[in-house]
C-alpha cells in the first residue's frame, strides 16, 4: 500500500514547510516538494491512496512514554486496558506509548516482564514500548536490568514514594543507578519524600481532615524539590542519566536546570494535567452527584499545585525553553464508581491518577494557538524528543524517509470538545474527564500507523493487535 499526503505543511521538531509525504508499506519513502516526480514517475498516478492536506499540519504521530494500561494499584487496577488505552491514544494522534512494567517488593523482575508481553501481545492498537519499574532492587534485579537493556528495556523506575508499595531506599536507589551508568540505560524517578508524605497523610487523616483536597495539602512542593534534588545528587554521584517524571512543583524545575546547567545529563518530564489543572481542582463540588468528593476526579501524584503559587506559568515557560524536555501523560485513569469512591471517607485510599492519553496531543497544540509554544517545540515535546529520550529516534518522532510511517494529518480549523457524552471527545474507559469542558481549537482529522490508517475524520479503523512491541535502544538525548 502506497500513500501520498498531499499539501499540508510538514511540521518537525527542526522546521516546517509545504511538502508531501509518501508512504510506502509500514515505512516513509519521501519527503517531496509538492507535486514533484520520483525518478521521473508522477508519484501521485502511482499511489494507492491520496490524502489531501492542504491547509493542515503533518505531523509525526505523538509518543506518550508515561503511561499504566491495566495497572494494578492502589487496591484496584488502571481502568483501560492495553486495548482499550491504546485505542484511545489512537483517537487523539498518539501512535506509541511506552508503559511501565511493574515489579513490587519481593516480585521477580524478569518473571514481571514477561506478564506484561502477554498482557499487552495482540491487544494495542498502536506500537508499545516497556519501562521496568524496580522497587526492592535485588541482586537479581542488577542482572535483570542488563538483559532487558538487550530486550529493547533501556529505562528503569524507582519510586522515592509510596512506601510498602514501590518505594526504594537510597541505597537501593543508587545500587540501580551504578548498573545504569555501567549497562547505559536511563533511570526515571518518581520524586516525592514518601516519609514525609506519609507522616502528613496520617496527621491530616488523625485531625479529620479527610476529603480529596488533603491529597494534594499533604504532598507538598518541599517534598517533591527535596527528592528531586537528592535524586539529581544520587544520579551525580554514580553517572547515571536521571529522567525525573511528573514534575509539578515549579522549584523541581529549578533544581533540574540547575543541574543542567552543570552539564549533568537530568532531563524533565511534565503532563497536561500540570500545565492546565491546579489543587483547587480538588475542592470538587462541580456536580451534585459527588459534592464535595469530586475533587477525587483530580487526585494523581505528583498532586496539582495551587494557582496562587505561579507552578503552570513557570511549567509552559520551562517547557518553551528547554528547561523540561518533554511532555508525557502519566495516564492511569480511575473510574469514579468502584475506584475513586473507596476513598470517599479517607482520600488515602483514593487510587492515585488521571487519565489523559487521548488529549495530549490537543491540549498541547492549545498551548500553540495560545502562543506558550511553536508549533515546531509542539511536535518536539510530543514526538521528537520523547523517541531520542528513549531511543527510538530515526524510526519513530520524525517526518523523513526511513522513519516508520506514523503520521498525524491535524486541522488546526478543526475544533474538539472534550467531555463525555453526545458531541464530545472521550474514547478512555472511565467515566468522567478531568478534561470536561475544555474546548480546543484544532482536531485530529487523520491518524497512520506504521502506514495504516486508524483514524479517518472521525472513524477508528485499526484494530486490536495492530500495534507491535518497540525494542528500543539507549537513549539518543544523553550529552
Ligand atoms: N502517580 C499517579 O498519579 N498514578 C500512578 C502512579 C503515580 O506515580
Ligand atoms: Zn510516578
Ligand atoms: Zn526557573
Ligand atoms: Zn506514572
Amino acid at each position: 500500500m502506497k500513500t501520498l499526503i498531499k499539501n499540508g505543511t510538514v511540521v518537525n521538531a527542526t522546521g516546517s514547510a509545504t511538502a508531501d509525504v509518501l508512504i510506502d508499506g509500514e515505512t516513509i519513502a519521501a519527503v517531496l516538494a509538492p507535486g514533484s516526480t520520483l525518478l521521473g514517475f508522477d508519484v501521485e498516478a502511482n499511489v494507492d491512496r491520496v490524502i489531501d492536506a492542504r491547509g493542515k499540519y503533518v505531523i509525526p504521530g505523538g509518543i506518550d512514554a508515561h503511561t499504566h494500561m491495566q495497572m494494578p494499584f492502589g487496591g484496584t487496577e488502571a481502568s483501560d486496558t492495553f486495548e482499550t488505552g491504546t485505542r484511545a491514544a489512537a483517537w487523539g494522534g498518539t501512535t506509541s506509548i511506552v508503559d511501565f512494567v511493574v515489579q513490587y517488593a519481593g516480585e521477580n523482575v524478569l518473571e514481571q516482564y514477561r506478564k506484561w508481553h502477554e498482557k499487552a501481545s495482540g491487544q494495542c492498537a498502536i506500537d508499545y514500548g516497556f519501562h521496568q519499574i524496580l522497587s526492592d532492587v535485588q541482586d537479581s534485579s542488577l542482572t535483570a536490568m542488563d538483559e532487558l537493556v538487550a530486550e529493547g528495556v533501556s529505562s528503569f523506575k524507582l519510586f522515592m514514594a509510596y512506601k510498602g508499595v514501590f518505594l526504594s531506599d537510597d541505597g537501593q536507589i543508587v545500587k540501580a543507578m551504578q548498573r545504569a551508568a555501567s549497562n547505559g540505560s536511563m533511570i526515571m524517578m518518581h520524586a516525592e519524600n514518601g516519609s514525609v508524605i506519609d507522616l502528613l497523610v496520617q496527621q491530616a487523616v488523625a485531625a479529620g481532615n479527610t476529603g480529596p483536597l488533603y491529597h494534594g495539602l499533604t504532598r507538598p512542593w518541599q517534598a517533591e524539590e527535596e527528592a528531586t534534588h537528592r535524586a539529581i545528587m544520587l544520579a551525580n554521584l554514580t553517572g547515571a542519566p536521571l529522567y525525573v517524571v511528573h514534575v509539578s512543583a515549579k522549584q523541581a524545575v529549578d533544581q533540574i536546570a540547575q543541574a543542567r546547567d552543570r552539564g549533568q545529563n537530568v532531563f524533565g518530564e511534565t503532563c497536561p494535567q500540570y500545565l492546565y489543572l491546579s489543587l483547587e481542582d480538588n475542592l470538587g463540588a462541580r456536580s451534585d452527584e459527588w459534592g464535595g468528593f469530586e475533587g477525587a476526579k483530580w487526585v494523581c501524584s505528583t498532586p496539582l499545585r495551587a494557582s496562587a503559587e505561579g507552578h503552570q506559568h513557570h511549567m509552559w515557560q520551562s517547557l518553551a525553553t528547554n528547561d523540561i524536555q518533554m511532555v508525557s501523560t502519566d495516564h492511569c485513569p480511575f473510574c469514579m464508581k468502584g475506584q475513586k469512591d473507596m476513598g470517599l471517607a479517607d482520600f488515602s485510599k483514593i487510587p492515585n491518577g488521571i487519565g489523559s492519553v487521548e488529549h495530549r496531543m490537543d491540549l498541547l497544540y492549545q498551548g500553540v494557538v495560545d502562543g506558550k509554544i511553536s508549533l515546531e517545540r509542539w511536535v518536539e515535546v510530543c514526538s521528537t524528543t520523547p523517541a531520542r529520550m528513549f531511543g527510538m529516534h530515526g524510526t519513530k518522532g520524525v517526518l523523513q524517509p526511513g522513519a516508520d510511517g506514523d503520521v498525524v494529518v491535524y486541522d488546526p480549523n478543526g475544533h474538539t470538545s472534550i467531555g463525555v457524552g453526545p458531541g464530545k471527545t472521550h474514547h478512555m474507559n472511565m467515566d468522567y474527564s478531568a478534561y470536561e469542558g475544555f474546548e480546543i481549537d484544532g482536531h485530529v482529522d487523520t491518524v497512520i500507523s506504521r502506514g495504516k490508517v486508524v483514524i479517518d475524520r472521525g472513524e477508528y479503523l485499526g484494530a486490536k493487535g495492530d500495534g507491535r512491541f518497540i525494542k528500543r535502544g539507549l537513549s539518543q538525548y544523553l550529552i
